[in-house]
């Protein structure tokens, strides 16, 4: 597929709607509004055109067209964006008369950014986060896709690079000109900035993957005792009859998932079986599901049965741990005496992490418990940090840079503590997909050949 090609494609999704967008990239991108009888706009301005079919002239759409000839466009060659109605038939007749067009292709998926991508107007992170845009369904996994679309992660990688590029090229100096001796400080301030970098580097994979989870979503499970009402909570987050609601103890059986949208954050979460000593092997299996379920998730709801076990079971408590909430379902069922005893009434007043007391069935405590959900789902997700980590490529590449940062600082040789630093260097610049010498050279030159 040369990008010589003039690629076409819709760029809003199929399906009937009151306007389509077509986008056209490429060489031939003029001659295409010159074949459907469009005079070429004034760039960067909305304007109407009638658009006909070049074979049979027949007239297709009465749309909007905008041009944005090269480079100043998204992919840097000329592009033009048709505004059409977004029937099925007005759609594909436009599409149509493009592909009848000599040198005029539809793209490929991906391709426009791609092209993008090779002119240089976003780098590989920048890239991503325009896909994590388009797929986002929370505000969170939106704030973050359009933070790292403007070059968050980028600039953050690319200040990283800048430093350790400056610091091999001190370390080039020594190598080079073994016999100018270089000053105490320059090898002293050279390997601190190495260390600082290690340092920094090392503080952002600390992030305990909140940036991969935005995108990904939060994986929480809820588990307890048969009965306790675990897939009645689950249906009521999920807000649809999801699971199957019944007394006999041990109805779920599987593991069953929904996607939440908690303010804002996007959530995972798994209803289980009931966790129970029994002899039933399809029972058993589902209990082997829970407990897996729950070692796996970020955030585990662990419910109690308020009626048949006020006094918590040990299984169940043996399930609280520094990532799971717990609450006592059923809170209607139990007594006057009983909810003293429990302190069901200062229950709304109880600090976080506390035990809440709720009641599926009535409502009582449900807010107070979304509200601590709500937030600890929240702590899951926002790191503080400017350019959150989003993808494992990112982690690994910088997991790598870590690793050849600490064994050029133990290296007994120059010449291999050198090599080490260049391996970081390369490991940044496969984070944002620009990996080049040109760039190392242009810095030892500057930096260090005037004057000598
Ligand atoms: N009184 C009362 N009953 C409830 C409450 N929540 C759930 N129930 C009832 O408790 C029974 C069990 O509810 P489920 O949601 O199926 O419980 P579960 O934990 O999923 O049970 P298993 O799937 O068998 O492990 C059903 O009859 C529910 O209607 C509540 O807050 N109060
Ligand atoms: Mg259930």
């Amino acid at each position: 597929m040369s990008s010589e090609d003039t690629i076409f494609a819709p760029a809003t999704a199929p399906g009937r709607a009151g306007v389509a967008v077509i986008r056209i990239s490429g060489p031939k991108t003029a001659k295409a509004l010159d074949r459907m009888a469009v005079s070429l706009p004034v760039p960067r301005k909305l304007t109407r055109a009638a658009l006909r079919d070049p074979s049979s002239d027949e007239a297709l759409d009465d749309a909007l067209v905008a041009w944005f000839p090269a480079p100043h466009s998204f992919t840097g060659e000329d592009v033009a964006e048709l505004y059409i109605h977004g029937g099925r038939a007005v759609l594909e007749g436009v599409l149509s008369a493009l592909n009848d067009i000599g040198g005029l292709r539809p793209a490929e998926p991906g391709e426009f950014t791609r092209r993008a991508f090779d002119a240089g107007k976003l780098d590989l992170t920048q890239a991503e986060a325009l896909a994590d845009l388009v797929d986002a369904e929370t505000r969170a996994q939106a704030r973050q896709a359009l933070r790292q679309m403007g070059g968050a992660l980028k600039t953050q990688t690319e200040e990283w690079r800048g430093r350790l590029i400056k610091a091999l090229a001190h370390l080039e100096a020594v190598i080079d000109f073994p016999d100018e001796d270089l000053p105490e400080e320059t090898a002293k301030a050279l390997w601190q900035s190495v260390g600082d970098l290690e340092k920094d580097i090392a503080a952002h994979l600390a992030d305990d993957g909140r940036g991969e989870r935005v995108r990904a979503g939060v994986h929480v499970a809820i588990v307890g005792p048969p009965n306790a009402g675990k897939s009645s909570l689950f249906n009521l987050l999920a807000k649809r009859d999801a699971a199957i609601v019944a007394e006999t103890a041990g109805t779920t059986r599987d593991v069953i998932e929904a996607h939440l949208d908690l303010g804002g954050y996007p959530v995972l979460i798994a209803d289980t079986a009931g966790l129970r000593e029994t002899k039933e092997a399809i029972e058993q299996e589902g209990v082997r599901r829970t407990k897996q379920r729950a070692e796996e998730a970020d955030l585990v709801i662990v419910l109690f049965d308020g009626a048949v076990h006020p006094d918590r079971d040990r299984e169940t408590e043996s399930l609280i741990g520094a990532n799971t909430i717990a609450a006592v379902n059923k809170a209607d069922l139990l007594d006057q005496a009983r909810e003293k005893e429990l302190g069901v009434e200062d229950a709304p007043q109880k600090p976080r992490s506390a035990t809440h007391f709720v009641s599926v069935k009535t409502g009582f405590g449900i807010e107070l418990f979304l509200s601590e959900l709500t937030q600890r789902v929240k702590d899951l997700c926002e790191s503080g940090m400017e350019a959150p980590l989003t993808r494992p490529r990112h982690r690994h590449a910088l997991q790598e840079c870590t690793v050849a940062l600490a064994r050029a600082q133990n290296a007994n040789l120059p010449e291999l503590a050198a090599e080490d630093l260049r391996l970081a260097v390369r490991a940044l610049g496969r984070i944002t997909g620009a990996v080049d010498v040109e760039e190392l050279l242009d810095v030892v030159f500057r930096d260090f050949c005037i004057g000598k």
